[in-house]
């Protein structure tokens, strides 16, 4: 097939494009590789900045968030040194989190797309993209069946992903490739069981990091650091709420409300950027530009922002013959991603003992590591720029 924009991916950054894309009467087409089903159910992120919802609002795409989603505005530290809160909608730039789950907002993106008649094909997985140092690059896909065709296009956007065919495709030495792998690892964890504070919770401890994260009224996220290489089965159901009540302290600070887990996962915290986020006519938006932590929660955020550069851009260049925008368009993004980059790698080290320096420098390192946290809890303006940076993107 054809189509002037030829996108990979109907994750966040997938389908703002081609949402964006369709208003901006720009023909495109979106490839998954994934089922319906799969892309409605998989849980990921939830904690939406006040910059996304603006962008969705501005282009009608808020409507889901505004009825089911719930704002968010207190997170709570738990260390060898107390508990302390931070109201964050009353510090910085005074903005909230949108509490309202990824799967929920693709399902919101994905039904305004396609009753919008946007073209999308479900199981069909983009394998190589081809001839991105010309005008007329290509794609080839495979679907279900084995079955194998090609798209045709003007532009190719690569938003699929940290494993998707878009970096695959990507010339050896077209693209700097920055990566930092932060040394800690996560079993994330989603349980059926209602949240046990009305706040995010971080917990510090020196068995490693909690966090807690309400997501619904029945259903609640959890962290808990533990080994690299350790498998996401290890740990009975047990082992894990006796371990979070542990380093939530919660003999302290109040019980865990416990059930069973529905999903669980260990993600290793690793960084990367692509520099730049172009390469001839394929561009990248969202985990396939740069991968983030999620330790300041950014990566469905950053997805959404680009999402909206890109389609300003490719809307320009392809209706209104102006390519300024799009030639723009990876140097603007880069400023965003690196200014969030350094901000979860500060929040990496404050809330872990970062694995690495042994005996005395590990000491130096974790007393550095409750300072950064008392000046969190005493001083006013590490506050502001805490909350800027926490929910700003
Ligand atoms: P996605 O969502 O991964 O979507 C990519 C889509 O591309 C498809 N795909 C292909 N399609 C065709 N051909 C191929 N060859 C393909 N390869 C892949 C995939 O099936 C998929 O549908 O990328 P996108 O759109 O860039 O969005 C990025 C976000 O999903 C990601 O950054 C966030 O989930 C990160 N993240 C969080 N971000 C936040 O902003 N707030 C959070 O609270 C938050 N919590 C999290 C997170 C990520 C986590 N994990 C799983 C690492 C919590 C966790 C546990």
């Amino acid at each position: 097939g054809t189509a002037d924009v030829v996108v990979l991916g109907a994750g966040p950054a997938g389908l703002v494009l081609g949402n964006l894309l369709l208003a901006g009467g720009v023909d495109c087409v979106v490839l998954e590789r994934a089922t319906s089903e799969q892309v409605k159910s998989r849980s990921r992120a939830g904690f939406l900045a006040a910059n996304t919802v603006r962008i969705l609002d501005r282009h009608g795409l808020a409507e889901g968030l505004h009825r089911r989603g719930r704002t968010h505005s207190t997170c709570e530290f738990r260390t060898e040194d107390g508990r302390f809160r931070l109201d964050y909608a009353t510090l910085g730039r005074r903005e909230p989190h949108t509490v309202h789950p990824q799967h929920e907002l693709v399902t919101d993106l994905l039904t305004h797309y396609l009753d919008a008649g946007g073209r999308l094909h479900f199981a069909t997985e983009a394998v190589a993209v081809h001839g991105a140092d010309g005008d007329r690059p290509s794609v080839t896909v495979r679907g279900a069946d084995g079955r194998t065709g090609t798209w045709q296009g003007r532009y190719v956007a690569g938003c699929d992903g940290r494993h998707g065919a878009a970096r695959r495709s990507l010339p050896a030495g077209s693209v700097r490739h920055h990566r930092l792998d932060h040394g800690v690892s996560w079993l994330a964890l989603l349980a059926e069981a209602p949240p046990s504070l009305d706040a995010v919770g971080y917990a510090v401890h020196e068995r490693g990091f909690a966090g807690h994260m309400a997501r619904t009224p029945e259903v609640t996220r959890y962290y808990l650091q533990c080994e690299r290489g350790t498998p996401p089965g290890a740990w009975s159901e047990d082992r894990i709420w006796d371990e979070l009540a542990l380093r939530m302290r919660a003999s302290d600070y109040g019980p865990l409300r416990r059930g069973p887990l529905l999903h669980r996962a260990v993600v290793d915290l690793e960084s990367d950027v692509l520099e730049p986020l172009r390469h001839g006519s394929l561009l990248l938006a969202g985990d396939a530009a740069s991968l983030i932590s999620p330790s300041a929660a950014k990566g469905a955020n950053l997805a959404v922002l680009e999402a909206e550069l890109l389609a300003r851009a490719l809307i320009d260049d392809l209706r209104h013959g102006s390519p300024d925008a799009l030639a723009d368009y990876s140097a603007r993004c880069l400023e965003h991603i690196w200014r969030a980059q350094e901000f979860s790698r500060w929040m990496v080290g404050l809330l872990h003992r970062v694995p690495g320096p042994a005996g005395d420098e590990a000491a130096f390192h974790d007393s550095l590591r409750r300072s950064r946290l008392a000046s969190l809890r005493t001083s006013c303006s590490c506050q502001d720029w805490f909350a800027e940076n926490y929910v700003g993107v």
